[in-house]
């Protein structure tokens, strides 16, 4: 190469366009000041790299270090026999399924090491070794027991009284924290489902026998040499699945809401513009509510708000971003400052005084976008610290956990006097009511005297709700941030279907204003629209963060037992959905939800799309087993109609459709019916 070559310049980097990255006007405004003042975010992060084609179709194997072998599918697809194969042999229908199934064990092992970080906090809680954290809900702490088997009643002297209540929690806190790792016996949590789904998985051989172990068997399967079938490799990630699920997601979510409260609705605010100039603005960002609960707790402490008036601050402003957002939000009604990919902006306002971190979601860069600015990111998980030497680490101990709080909260308000002049936050920001839940949609969907669920019921039947459709997941930088998201949700309502949602769909849909009683009036067909302003809820209900997916299936098998729906989730008029979805997470909930009878529809991409044959099976094979599948759509608005089509198909077989064809009668119509 000649001197003159290697000195050819670099290019400019592409910078994005902040209207064509979302639709969102406080993140637009974000995006142009981080490129005003150099910054780069993920966007034109997104703009300088295209993703590679064949790791998106899922066909490159580097299992081994042969390859990596790369098999992408011709342009035209395959004609006749499909002869693509890695140095071993390996197909592109084993490559996709092993790595479709990695993705899953990813995934189950985020959200079960979680819910295990959990079991060990209320372990320890049970075991009065911690004194910073209590038991909140003993209702829901009673319903866990019987959950898992743990009884909650003695008899003495032949009469049936209540069990001591620590000894409840003991024995419930050893038995949960078994499931992740005992030698024999099946996760407790899988007879929570309906019966017939129970016996579907036992007869298709996908019990799971604890969390840890599937997660294991994925990554022995996956090796190079040992599962070369496809549709073997797929009851392994239907297994690792449900454990997930039905296992360490609803564990963390149960155990949860025993040390932190089961949520109730809340009304709060959602989007960048909760953050205040003349406040101490703290952004707590992750998963694992064990660090938010206690800086909330600090940063509510009357010295503590002295200490930050002391130093010129009128306050301080909590906000989350990402699960960390949800679980703040659902339970103390802490505003949203934004969803994952809104989290570099926070820290671009300027006002961001401190970013404190724990698991998942993360981005690296908020270090480099951290450094052009006074904020300290403070990572606080032994699991997930960052290389930069700008990043604080202060070890989150739940032994001594409200004194790490108060240490991270003042360590924000000393720093508030460090602002630059650069400070711009945007105007946005919408009014929500979150916290809703298994038990909260008892209270408001439920008959009091006919049983659990059956006023919804009932009006699924009659027709003024069409379906349901849990709607969830990421977003994602190569898809424009919250567009399909808000596009499917508002679909979905037009046409009755009530949506249930949790993670960044649930934030993005409280951005745009879906989540209040109101939007019912504005957004929704005639039949949810009238329920909406009868019983006084949103459209969407707002289930909580990632692992909080369990209610969703719990809220499922509710409407099950309530009757006249069917016998199994399969039965119900019902879709999920993941519009913008980017994480291993994501796959595993959607697998889950499909191997608990669920349609579930993917937008962006899918990662399968190499290996046709394996695809299909996702798609069609999967439903003779677990009477859900898998599918594909990446325009919104098809994506959303590909839902209701599944729904009203369920209404047809349950022989309810025709009760959407709804008559207004008069006097004379009803007494001839009375007649
Ligand atoms: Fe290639 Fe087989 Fe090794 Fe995968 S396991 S990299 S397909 S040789
Ligand atoms: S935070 S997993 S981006 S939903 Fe749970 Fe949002 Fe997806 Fe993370």
């Amino acid at each position: 190469m000649t001197e003159e070559k290697a000195k050819k310049p670099a290019k400019a980097p592409k910078l994005a366009d902040p209207v064509a990255s979302s639709i969102d006007v406080a993140t637009q405004q974000l995006i142009a000041r981080a490129q005003e003042l150099g910054i780069d975010t993920v966007w034109d992060r997104a703009e300088n790299m295209k993703p590679c084609a064949i790791g998106m179709q899922g066909t490159c194997c580097k299992n081994c270090s042969m390859g990596p072998c790369r098999l992408p599918l011709p342009k035209g697809g395959i004609e006749g026999e499909d002869t693509r194969k890695g140095l071993c042999g390996a197909t592109a229908n084993t490559i996709a399924a092993r790595n479709f199934i990695r993705m899953v064990a990813g995934g189950a092992a985020a959200h079960s090491d979680h819910g295990r970080c959990v079991a060990e906090v209320f372990r320890s809680v049970a075991r009065k070794e911690n004194h910073d954290y209590k038991i909140k809900d003993t209702i829901k702490l009673k319903a866990v027991a019987e959950a898992l088997n743990v009884a909650i009643t003695v008899e003495v002297d032949g009469e049936v009284v209540d069990r001591d209540i620590d000894e409840i929690a003991l024995e419930t806190a050893e038995v949960a924290y078994g499931e992740w790792g005992k030698p024999e016996g099946e996760i407790i949590y899988l007879k929570r489902a309906p019966e017939a789904l129970y016996e579907k998985w036992k007869k298709a051989g996908v019990l799971p026998r604890n969390i840890d172990r599937e997660i294991v068997e994925i990554m022995h399967r996956t090796h190079m040499g040992v599962d070369q079938d496809y549709k073997n490799l797929m009851k392994q990630g239907a297994r690792a699945s449900l454990a997930d699920g039905w296992g360490g997601s609803m564990l963390a979510t149960d155990l949860q809401d025993i040390l932190f409260g089961t949520p109730y609705p809340v009304q709060s605010e959602a989007n960048l513009g909760i953050m205040k100039e003349d406040h101490v603005n703290i952004i707590v960002h992750g998963h694992e509510p064990i660090l938010s609960e206690m800086i909330i707790a600090a940063s509510q402490d009357p010295e503590i708000l002295d200490y930050a008036k002391s130093k010129g601050a009128k306050g301080i402003q909590l906000g989350g971003i990402c699960c960390t957002a949800n679980e703040m939000l659902q339970r103390h009604g802490v505003p949203v400052a934004g969803t994952f990919l809104q989290q570099e902006l926070a820290i671009i306002t300027g006002a961001c005084d401190a970013m404190v971190v724990d698991i998942q979601c993360i981005f690296q860069n908020l270090a480099n976008v951290a450094k052009c600015f006074h904020t300290k990111l403070i990572t606080t998980h032994p699991i997930a610290r960052m290389e930069q030497n700008n990043v604080l680490h202060i070890e989150f101990d739940e032994h001594h956990a409200m004194d790490d709080a108060v240490r991270i909260v003042k360590m924000a308000i000393d720093n508030f006097e460090n602002r630059g002049a650069e400070v711009m936050i945007p105007q946005q920001k919408a009014t929500q009511v979150a916290g809703f839940g298994v038990e909260s949609i008892l209270y408001h969907l439920g008959g009091t005297f006919r049983g659990t669920y059956y006023t919804l019921n009932d009006n699924i039947i009659n027709g003024r709700i069409r379906g349901i459709a849990g709607v969830v997941g990421c977003n994602n930088a190569r898809t424009r941030h919250n567009e399909s998201h808000i596009t499917i949700v508002k679909e979905l309502i037009k046409n009755d279907v009530i949506v249930l949602t949790t993670g960044c769909n649930g934030i993005a849909c409280a951005m745009e204003g879906l989540l209040t009683p109101e939007a019912g009036a504005v957004y929704c067909g005639p039949g949810l629209a009238e329920v909406c302003e009868t019983v006084g809820i949103p459209p969407v209900l707002h289930l909580g963060s990632c692992v909080d997916n369990s209610r969703i299936l719990l809220a499922a098998t509710e409407v099950v037992k309530a009757g006249g729906l069917g016998k199994d989730i399969c039965d119900l008029p019902a879709a999920g959905s993941a519009p913008e979805w980017m994480s291993e997470k994501a796959i595993s909930i959607g697998q889950y939800f499909v191997t608990s009878g669920v349609y579930t529809v993917f937008g962006y991409t899918f990662p399968t799309a190499g290996a046709p044959v394996f695809e299909d099976y996702l798609f069609n094979e999967m439903e003779k087993l677990y009477g859900g599948m898998w599918d594909f759509e990446a325009d919104p608005i098809k994506h959303a109609h590909k839902m209701i089509a599944h729904i009203d198909a369920k209404r047809k077989a349950l022989g309810i459709d025709k009760a959407r064809e709804r008559v207004l009668m008069d006097m004379a119509d009803r007494q001839a019916l009375e007649a």
